[in-house]
């Protein structure tokens, strides 16, 4: 399908185009359909902008994976279907790895998320098969297989569209999660430490600038930002944003 660029909804439209474009090439589950539509319907309340709850996000999930000592970004289906040069340029900025961690586990998919991943850049991808012989404890969903030497190692893991369960898991382990998720109210934000409330398609790019811009930072001003960071009250800036937006629409 081509879409004019004078489309009023063109990038809306355009994302869309690129979740079917991976269903029907066996990257993105037919779910992974639906979840975006879930979050389009936030993001539609969140005036399809990138709000100040966002931007304080980015800058601490930005200062967190720099002072890493093993930082991993997780890939699902959506997400590699949708920003598969940013995630592995974010991998590198940061010393990590992307790793494929699905809820809809299928070793065919797997291997080609892998392929996307290297065709965009990553030199190596962990997760895939045999390589996730490790297991989240208490996590019930196909996403507690995780590579040992990837999420089983980190300390901090970007875990962008989540389903919920696995964001608290991680936790437990004493793993410190970055969220991007357009729903401020999911349990994925409520339990990450830093949750960008954002279109993916908006923050990574925003994320990859913000580490290139703190990377001239020394390791004590970049633990200065991630300690001033309360995600608690950062959510609720994200959920009166959302109100404001409202409020323009009913004449208060
Ligand atoms: O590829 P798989 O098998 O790992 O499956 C991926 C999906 C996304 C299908 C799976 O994780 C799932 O079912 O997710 P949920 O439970 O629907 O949650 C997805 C969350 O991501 C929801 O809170 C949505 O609001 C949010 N979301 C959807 N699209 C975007 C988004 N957040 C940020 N940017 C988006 N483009």
């Amino acid at each position: 399908m081509i879409i004019p660029k004078s489309h009023p909804r063109y990038v809306s439209l355009k994302t869309r185009e690129q979740l079917v474009r991976g269903n029907r090439s066996g990257i993105v589950v037919p779910e992974g359909l639906i979840a975006h539509g879930r979050g389009e319907a936030f993001d539609y309340i969140l005036g399809e902008k990138t709000g100040q709850s966002a931007r304080n996000a980015i800058t601490a999930a930005a200062a967190l994976l720099l002072t890493a000592r093993r930082p991993v970004i997780s890939v699902n289906g959506n997400t590699a279907a949708l920003v598969p040069g940013e995630l592995v340029r974010l991998a590198q900025a940061v010393g990590g790895d992307v790793e494929v961690n699905l809820f809809h586990r299928g070793s065919d998919r797997e291997k080609r998320i892998a392929r996307t991943l290297r065709r965009f850049g990553a030199s190596r991808v962990l997760g895939v098969g045999k390589d996730a012989s490790s297991r989240v404890p208490r996590l019930a969903s196909m996403r507690r297989q995780i590579d040992p030497s990837g999420i089983g190692d980190a300390d901090v893991v970007l875990v962008p569209l989540e389903d919920g369960d696995r964001a608290s898991a991680l936790h437990r382990m004493g793993k410190k999660v970055i969220a991007v998720d357009l729903n401020p109210l999911s349990r994925t934000s409520r339990s990450a430490n830093v949750t960008i409330v954002d279109n993916i398609t908006r923050a990574l790019p925003l994320l990859n600038r913000e580490v290139r811009r703190l990377r001239r930072y020394d390791r004590k001003r970049l633990s200065r930002i991630v300690g001033s960071f309360n995600n608690e009250k950062n959510i609720v800036l994200a959920v009166k944003e959302i109100t404001r937006y409202l409020d323009k629409w009913n004449g208060t």
